[in-house]
């Protein structure tokens, strides 16, 4: 149904583990397939880790193997390189493309494990020139809300203390002024409601990206 000659839109999902991310976006990937828009949903690190960046990322979630907090955080942002051709050239077929995690969390999580040597500003530089989202959901969950669904996996990353500390951070990202394209969507409510809210301001987007022009870079 995309109107003719319109570009798709670039729709990010992004919080916590647990904020139930992934299970908004399949939502959001079957309700916009059902409205017959051409729709792609990828997630980061990308989805089967298959790539030999996501080989490597994947094995250092699992804490098989150690690397520099640098060299990681590089991986992570070459991994979304890899495919920002591809994003480009399906938005510019008209297909709008959602995606599970991006510089957001790659900005946050590496600033967050403790290195002086790692700021959320040195954090941010590979991800410039990145295709900017057009609108980018944080999925918002209290600590306690989180808690109560379920415990963590065994992933690096997955302990309380990190957790907040990426929530501060995340929280610190929403109030920079050149991020405008971020929306705070309470997901501490039941699925269908927080897929319905999810889904109006998506399908506004969809239908102003002749307004806003080309997608945009990130900067
Ligand atoms: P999932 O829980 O979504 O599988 O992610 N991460 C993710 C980073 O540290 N940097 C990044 O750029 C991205 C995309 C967040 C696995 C973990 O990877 C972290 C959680
Ligand atoms: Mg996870």
């Amino acid at each position: 149904m995309a109107e003719k000659g319109r570009r798709g839109a670039l729709v990010v999902v992004e919080g916590l583990d647990r904020a139930g991310k992934s299970s908004q976006c399949e939502l959001l990937y079957r309700s916009l397939l059902a409205l017959n828009y051409k729709t792609k949903y990828i997630r980061f690190p990308e989805k089967d880790r298959s790539t030999p960046i996501g080989k490597q990322i994947d094995s250092y979630l699992r804490g098989q193997s150690q690397l520099d907090d640098h060299s990681i955080h590089l991986l992570f942002s070459a991994n979304r390189w890899e495919v920002a051709q591809s994003i480009q050239d399906d938005i510019a077929d008209g297909v709008t493309v959602i995606v599970d995690r991006y510089s957001y969390s790659g900005a946050v999580y590496s600033a967050s494990k403790g290195n002086p040597n790692l700021s959320l500003h040195w954090a941010w530089q590979p991800e410039v020139g990145l295709p900017r989202p057009d609108l980018c959901l944080f999925l918002s969950i209290s600590p306690e809300d989180a808690a109560k669904r379920g415990g963590y996996g065994v992933e690096r990353y997955e302990t309380d203390c990190m957790q907040r500390r990426v929530r501060d951070l995340f929280l610190s990202l929403l109030d920079l002024p050149h991020n405008d394209e971020i929306c705070v969507i309470d997901a501490g409510r039941p699925v269908d409601e927080v897929a319905q809210d999810i889904l109006e301001p998506v399908l506004e987007c969809m239908k102003n990206v002749d307004s806003i022009g080309p997608l945009k870079k990130l900067g």
